[in-house]
């Protein structure tokens, strides 16, 4: 079998018709990525063996707790992506404010950053992974929060890296999505599935089920629906899957599709939605539209949100397009 590293996979695109986004910069940017995503990898790996484990004993700006891992590996991208060159800024879940690289204002790229998305799954062996947006950097002066408050249709790449059985790195420039597995002896992520397609049905979903009292009624009719199976009114069984890390299932929309959701819900009318716009729900929604799906919060689509804070929240409806229209339809 003849094998498509990540270095190949990149000089090509870089020099191909078609894919004018690819620039050397943002080629040496992925790759930094590429590489610090392999030693968070391998301390994941590791596990307990690497004294990664465990709580920090910190919160966050959300008032969340911090695992070991979500601080070792946050501050492991910031180091690899200041060291690149071609980064201006970056934000990411576990700090306040943004990061400007000092000297680097006027470098083409923001980057933000869930170092570790499913943090609850660190130490029980379950998948997890990093979520990253890449945007321009409008180089307007000095790089503050406000430089990153772009909406995600202005991303110039996302992507992701789920640590599970296999790590895998997704991603897209706009053209398509592509998926590589690491080859944790050659030390290089290979190419293996070129090009990822959500089929626009599906039978499988995935929600917290646990907040169901809480949903708003368009949610419930949805979920109703779907649990009522073959004699109801949709005529088919569904089956849901919950891992409770995003990264993770979202991978498995990409793979085999599926519908996930994170709604708003009654709890607190304040808060829309648990996840975060600019490092979850941007960079998972550019993926999901790249590879045929559909992505909506409540009202509307997420890459058209104009947002007003780093830490934004919002509700995620995404995957299979005719899933997600029949409730973005319910609620609209
Ligand atoms: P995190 O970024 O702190 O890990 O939180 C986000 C995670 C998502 O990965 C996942 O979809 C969700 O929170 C799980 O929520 P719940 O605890 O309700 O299952
Ligand atoms: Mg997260």
């Amino acid at each position: 079998m003849s094998m498509i590293t990540l270095s190949q996979y990149l000089k090509a695109a870089e020099g191909a018709a078609g894919h004018g986004r690819i620039t050397p910069e943002l080629s040496t940017l992925i790759h930094a990525l590429s590489g610090v995503s392999q030693h968070i990898s391998a301390a994941v790996h590791k596990g307990a063996l690497s004294g990664v484990l465990g709580t920090a004993g910190t919160e966050n700006v959300q008032g969340e707790t911090q695992k070991n891992l979500d601080i070792i590996a946050n501050d492991m991208i910031l180091v690899a992506l200041a060291a690149s060159g071609v980064v201006a800024g970056m934000a990411s879940e576990e700090l306040d404010d943004c990061s400007p690289v000092p000297g680097h204002a006027d470098k083409p790229y923001l980057v933000l950053f869930d170092p570790l998305d499913g943090s609850s799954n660190i130490d029980v062996n379950v998948s997890i992974g990093t979520i990253f947006s890449v945007l321009p950097n409008p180089r307007t002066g000095d790089i503050n929060n406000h430089s990153f408050l772009q909406p995600g249709t202005a991303q110039v790449a996302a992507g992701y890296v789920v640590y599970g059985p296999q790590t895998s790195l997704v991603l897209t420039f706009g053209n398509g999505v592509a998926a590589f597995t690491l080859d944790r002896e050659a030390g290089e992520y290979v190419l293996t599935t070129p090009a990822m397609d959500i089929p626009a049905d599906t039978k499988e979903f995935a929600i917290n089920m646990s907040n169901q009292r809480h949903w708003y009624p368009p949610v419930q009719k949805y979920i109703a629906e779907l649990l009522a199976g073959k004699t109801g009114e949709r005529g088919k069984d569904f089956n849901m899957r919950w891992i409770a890390s995003m990264v993770a299932d979202v991978h498995r929309v990409l793979t085999r599709g599926g519908i996930f959701m994170y709604p708003k819900d009654l709890r607190d009318p304040n808060k829309p939605g648990k996840l975060r716009l600019m490092y979850e729900a941007n960079p998972m929604s550019f993926l999901v539209e790249q590879a045929g799906g559909k992505s909506f919060d409540a009202a509307q689509r997420i890459l058209d949100i104009q947002p007003t804070e780093l830490h934004q929240r919002c509700a995620v409806m995404l995957g299979s397009a005719h899933e997600v229209q029949r409730v973005a339809d319910y609620h609209l």
